[in-house]
């Protein structure tokens, strides 16, 4: 069995940051987040550590234990070009993500289909990508894209669809590597869920992944996007009806848009993140930032609909720019538009409306 990642409700365990973890067989899966430092807060996944990572005990975490990993090799990210922004809103509803038909697509879902540099396990059901740097382009893998590459992977037109087998969506691994996703749908099975305790993003950094995702459709997992790295461009996005799993506190899934562990410089700007209200039980908020180091974000032009606070940032958001977004009225039940904790700091902070209209202020 898993322990669970104290991110949910209420608020004063949300911010502990350190999580219990223990190890269930089979399935290969990790959560490291390792640029944060030496202990990490991750997501509860199913599996078997990796690489370097080991459990130290730890008195006061959550099942008495956390996961340590080395410090790796330094980053030296270099700021990242991004496309300049074409419509400068946030996507309607399905418009962005694969829009063509599945049949149109190279399927891969067996060892025979998996392209060069690559490797497809059947039994798991995941496409393991050992080159530094590959190019997907109309692509329908059944099955998560693990990249364990230290280059570019770049995916376009394509679906990425989990639940095969494993935990996962989108994984990238490497510090310093680059994943570069466009018009591309990631998405849970239909007809299917995430397994209980899974609360892995769609497309999740496990290293710290530099990440250019654009015009793409995210649903069907727990969280949206897991952000782990430093210069993120993340624009045009729709991330919709995640996976409410659980029934307690304990055990529920505790949604995010965007669950951000480590994120300097981050873009994050026009995309559309419905969690689609609050139930009481399930969704954490659109856009959750628990960790350290997220230097001057600009965050700016996006819908964000849902969580029992819809925006969360602890005190270690720094010089946020924080404008033109749209928040959907809060619905009975929500706590509040933000829950911005004591010492996070903002450059700006401009013209932040609910749907209706009314001025969202900072406090
Ligand atoms: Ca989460």
């Amino acid at each position: 069995m898993n322990t669970l990642t104290p991110q949910a409700l209420p608020r004063s365990r949300a911010i502990i940051g350190v999580v219990g973890l223990t190890v269930a067989t089979g399935v290969i899966a990790v959560a490291l987040i390792r640029a944060a430092g030496p202990l990490a807060a991750f997501e509860p996944e199913t599996g078997t550590l990796a690489n370097d990572a080991v459990v130290q005990t730890v008195t006061g975490a959550s099942g008495g234990s956390v996961v340590q990993f080395s410090m790796g090799t330094a980053v030296n990210p270099t700021p990242v070009p991004s496309t300049t922004p074409s419509t400068n809103t946030y996507p309607a509803a399905g418009t962005v993500g694969y829009r063509g038909t599945t049949s149109a697509l190279t399927t891969i879902a067996s060892a025979a289909a998996a392209p060069a540099g690559t490797y497809y396990d059947t039994q798991y059901g995941y496409l393991q990508v050992n080159a530094d740097n590959i190019t997907l382009d109309h692509v329908y893998i059944k099955g998560c894209l693990d990249f364990y590459g230290s280059g570019t992977l770049t995916v376009t037109n394509s679906v990425i669809e989990g639940g095969y087998g494993t935990w996962c969506g989108v994984n990238s691994r490497a510090d310093g590597a680059i994943v570069k996703i466009s018009d591309s749908t990631i998405r849970w099975k239909p007809g299917s869920v995430p397994g209980l305790n899974n609360g892995a993003g769609g497309i999740k950094a496990m290293g710290g992944t530099i990440f250019q995702l654009q015009r793409n459709e995210i649903t069907g997992f727990a969280d949206g996007i897991h952000v782990a790295g430093p210069n993120n461009v993340i624009e045009y996005n729709y991330i919709h009806d995640l996976a409410l799993t659980g029934t307690t506190e304990a055990d529920a899934s505790h949604n995010d848009g965007l669950q951000v562990f480590y994120a300097p410089n981050l873009i994050l700007r026009f995309n559309r993140i419905d969690l689609n209200g609050f139930d009481g039980t399930h969704q954490n908020a659109a856009l959750f930032f628990q960790g350290d180091s997220f230097t001057t974000p600009q965050i700016y032009g996006n819908y964000f609909n849902g969580g029992g606070y819809v925006v969360r940032m602890d005190p270690n958001v720094i010089n946020a720019a924080f404008y033109d977004n749209t928040f959907a009225n809060l619905v009975a039940g929500q706590w509040g538009y933000y829950d911005i904790m004591t010492g996070a700091t903002f450059t700006r902070w401009a013209n932040n409306k609910t749907s209706s209209g009314q001025a969202v202020n900072y406090p």
